[in-house]
C-alpha cells in the first residue's frame, strides 16, 4: 500500500454546468438556448430527454450548498445560463437571473465555499444561433459584452473566472462530428468556430483587465491523450495529428500567438482555411491566470490512410472502460499535464474536471460505485506524479458533483458523486462522496 498525498496548499472542488443541473427552463424570464432547441429535436438526445427540469437545482441549491458543506470542498465550479441574463443573448438585462446568481453565489459564501464561474458551457442563446451562433463574429462581441457585465455585476463575490468551457466541444463535437447542439457536420463551419472562441476568450479577457477587477481569469480546454500503436512514423504522426486537434489547436495561438504549422497545413489539404482578421491573434495571445484542464480518457491510435479526419484509427488494445464506453487512460494524464509544461511552461494549472461516468443505482439506500473511487485514486495518483515533477496545479475539481443531464446521452450516463433519482429528485451520497470527503479532509489517500 502506498500513500498518496498532495501539498497542503492545493484547492479541491466539484463542478458542475447550468443546463445540466439547473432546470427551471421557462422560470424567471429565461431565454432558449441551443440546448432547449436540441434537446427537443426529436433524434438528438437519447430518450427524447432535455434540461426543463434537470436537478431542479434552481430551487434545490440550499440543499446543494449544504452536501458540498459537508463534503468539505474549497471551491465549486458552474457555469451562468447565458440566456437568463440575457434571454436574446444581446439588449436588455434579464434581472431575475442576476438576482439568482446573487442569491447562489451569496449562499456559496456564506457557507466558505469559493465560486469559479464558467460563463460559457454551451447553452448558446438560441436568438444568437438564429443570426449564425458563433460563426457570426458578433455573437464574439456579444460574448464579451455578457461577460464584462458579469465582471462588474460579480466583482468581489467572484473571483475565478473561465471564459469558455471545452472550445474542442464547442467547435468541432457541436458543429463537424455534430453529436452536439447545434448539431452540424461541417468542418470548415467548426473550425472557423474553433477561431471565433478563441477570440471570444480573448475579448473577454480584454474586458477583465480592462474592468481593473480583482481576481483570475483562464479557459478549460478538453484533452484527450493519444499514444501511437506503433513506433513506425506513420503512426507516430497520426497520433501527434489526433492529439494536436485538442492540445496545441487551443493552446498554441493562446500560449504562443499563432495557430499550430503542422495542423494548419493538414486542414488546408481538406480544403479548409481559417480567416483571422487583424488584431485577432493580438486579442487571444495576451496573458490568463490559469488554464482549466478537463481530462477524461486516452486511446492508441494508428495512421489509416483516408480514416476519419486525420487519417487516423483509434486502436481497441483491451483498456478497460468507463459506462461511457471511454478507455480509462490515467498514465495520459500525467503526459498531457507533462506535455503542457514542456511546451507552455509552469502556467498555473486548475484541473477543472475529471471524474467517470458509472451508472450505479440505489441499493438500500447506498450507492456502491467502486469503480469510480478507483478511477479517481489512479487519476490522483497521476496528478500526484505530476505535481511531484513540477506541473504548477492549484487544485483538483472533480465532475460531478451531481448525476446530472448528460448532453446527447441524457439521463442515462452518470458521472456524479451524488446520485440524483430523477423521478423524485431525492439526492443520495455515492460511496465515492464519502471517499472524496475523507480524501479531501485528510489531504491524502491509500492507493
Ligand atoms: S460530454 C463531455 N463532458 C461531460 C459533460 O458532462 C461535461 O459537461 C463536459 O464538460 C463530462 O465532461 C465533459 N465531453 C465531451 C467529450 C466528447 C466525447 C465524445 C466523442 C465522440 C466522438
Amino acid at each position: 500500500m502506498a500513500i498518496i498525498e498532495f501539498p497542503k496548499d492545493i484547492r479541491w472542488g466539484a463542478a458542475t454546468a447550468a443546463y445540466q443541473i439547473e432546470g427551471a427552463a421557462t422560470k424567471d424570464g429565461r431565454g432558449l438556448s441551443i440546448w432547449d432547441t436540441f434537446s427537443k429535436t426529436p433524434g438528438k438526445v437519447l430518450n427524447g430527454d432535455n434540461g426543463d427540469i434537470a436537478c431542479d437545482s434552481y430551487h434545490r441549491y440550499e440543499e446543494d450548498i449544504e452536501l458540498m458543506k459537508e463534503l468539505g470542498i474549497d471551491i465549486y465550479r458552474f457555469s451562468v445560463s447565458w440566456p437568463r441574463i440575457f434571454p436574446t443573448g444581446t439588449g436588455e438585462v434579464n434581472q431575475s437571473g442576476l438576482q439568482y446568481y446573487h442569491d447562489f453565489v451569496d449562499a456559496l459564501l456564506a457557507n466558505g465555499i469559493e465560486p469559479m464561474c464558467t460563463l460559457y458551457h454551451w447553452d448558446l442563446p438560441q436568438a444568437l444561433q438564429d443570426k449564425g451562433g458563433w460563426e457570426n463574429r458578433e455573437t464574439v462581441d456579444a460574448f464579451a459584452e455578457y461577460s464584462d457585465l458579469m465582471f462588474k455585476e460579480f466583482d468581489g463575490k467572484i473571483k475565478k473566472w473561465i471564459t469558455i468551457n471545452e472550445p474542442w466541444c464547442v467547435s468541432f463535437l457541436s458543429n463537424f462530428i455534430g453529436i452536439h447542439a447545434p448539431g452540424y457536420q461541417n468542418l470548415q463551419l467548426a473550425t472557423t468556430i474553433s477561431h471565433h472562441l478563441l477570440l471570444a476568450h480573448g475579448k473577454a479577457v480584454t474586458k477583465f483587465r480592462e474592468s481593473g477587477l480583482t481576481g483570475e481569469i483562464g479557459y478549460a480546454p478538453n484533452l484527450e491523450w493519444n499514444e501511437p500503436y506503433s513506433n513506425k512514423q506513420e503512426d507516430i504522426d497520426a497520433c501527434n495529428r489526433g492529439m494536436g486537434w485538442f492540445i496545441e489547436w487551443f493552446f498554441d495561438p493562446v500560449f504562443k500567438g499563432s495557430y499550430p504549422q503542422f495542423m494548419l497545413d493538414w486542414f488546408e489539404k481538406k480544403g479548409v482555411t481559417l480567416s483571422i482578421q487583424d488584431g485577432d491573434m493580438a486579442f487571444i495571445h495576451q496573458p490568463i491566470d490559469f488554464v482549466g484542464i478537463n481530462y477524461y480518457t486516452g486511446s492508441v491510435v494508428r495512421y489509416k490512410e483516408n480514416h476519419e479526419l486525420f487519417d487516423n484509427e483509434k486502436v481497441d488494445i483491451g483498456y478497460e472502460k468507463t459506462d461511457f464506453d471511454w478507455n480509462i487512460y490515467p498514465e495520459g494524464f500525467y503526459k498531457a499535464l507533462s506535455k503542457l509544461k514542456d511546451q507552455y511552461g509552469q502556467i498555473p494549472i486548475y484541473i477543472t474536471e475529471n471524474g467517470a461516468c458509472y451508472n450505479d443505482g440505489v441499493e438500500n439506500g447506498r450507492v456502491k460505485d467502486q469503480r469510480r473511487i478507483d478511477y479517481l485514486k489512479q487519476h490522483l495518483t497521476s496528478l500526484s506524479r505530476a505535481i511531484d515533477s513540477g506541473v504548477n496545479i492549484k487544485g483538483y475539481l472533480t465532475w460531478s458533483l451531481l448525476d446530472n443531464f448528460e448532453w446527447a446521452e441524457g439521463y442515462d450516463k452518470r458521472f456524479g458523486i451524488i446520485h440524483v433519482d430523477f423521478n423524485t429528485l431525492e439526492r443520495t451520497k455515492k460511496d465515492s462522496y464519502y471517499w472524496y470527503k475523507q480524501t479531501i479532509k485528510n489531504g491524502w489517500f491509500d492507493m
